[in-house]
């Protein structure tokens, strides 16, 4: 997969995309990250790429020059590289959709992703037209900028794309991927600081294991995000568990 992110601070890039998975996917050539700088698109000599809002207010809103003509540069080296489908802009904005499991995977069947880093004041409405961006958010906080937003929706997609992450069974198992949270896990020592590893995770009893992991995972999303327990796909023994724990709980 291709990514070129196009943004104000190119020198954050890689930072944390360059270590650990990503930076082995990287390597591998599974992942093909290109950083752009955008006041390299701008056209005055003090490299503006901002101007004040019509209507008046506080706060810049990014123009929409630099912008679109730094996505057409990049479409336009990419076609002459011999690749046919349209990359997918995503626009990061408060203002855009959530960031979601299921938003990373769409995202990660495209070979060829374009991330827009936007500014929290805003960014001129006519770039999402004109370029048919995906404006997406990363959740309900303000960021100044949409650099760290762009780095988790890249994390997030690219360890998706095959062969990224090497046990593709534990990105399956991930949490989210089954629309709950994960299970509580524990390693060496079976006693820490008095406290046990429960039990059944000695036992040897593959079986029970994986009933004791799939009755704490809905356990802690009922706890903690009731309102993915609406969206999942249960089976009849989640559909079970969750009627027992709701009458013990409740
Ligand atoms: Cl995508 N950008 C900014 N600037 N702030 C955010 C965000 C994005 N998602 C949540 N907060």
């Amino acid at each position: 997969m291709r990514i070129d992110v196009v943004t104000i601070f190119p020198g954050v890039f890689p930072g944390p995309l360059g270590v650990g998975t990503l930076g082995r996917a990287r390597e591998r050539g599974l992942v093909d990250l290109a950083v752009w700088d955008l006041r390299e698109f701008s056209s005055d000599r003090h490299r503006t790429v901002d101007d004040i809002p019509y209507g008046g207010g506080a706060g810049m809103v990014m123009a929409p020059e630099p912008l679109v003509r730094a996505v057409e540069a990049i479409r336009a080296a990419r076609t002459a590289g011999g690749h046919s489908e349209s990359p997918a802009v995503v626009l990061t904005t408060p203002q855009g959709e959530r960031l979601t499991q299921a938003r990373a995977r769409t995202l990660a069947a495209r070979p060829h992703l374009i991330v827009v880093c936007g500014r929290y004041e805003g960014v001129d409405e006519r770039v999402v037209e004109v370029l048919e961006a995906e404006e997406v958010s990363i959740g309900d906080y303000v960021l100044s900028g949409g650099e760290l937003a762009a780095m988790v929706i890249i994390e997030a997609v690219a360890r998706l794309v095959p062969g990224v992450v090497g046990d593709a069974e534990s990105v399956a198992r991930d949490s989210f991927s089954e629309g709950l949270l994960d299970h509580p896990s524990y390693t060496r020592p079976a006693v820490f600081r008095g406290r046990a590893v429960p039990e059944v995770l000695l036992s040897g009893h593959h079986e029970a294991i994986r009933r004791w992991r799939a009755r704490e995972a809905l356990r802690r999303t009922l706890l903690r995000r009731p309102d993915l327990i609406d969206e999942a796909a249960l089976d009849a023994e989640a559909r079970a568990f969750l009627t027992e724990l709701r009458n013990r709980d409740g």
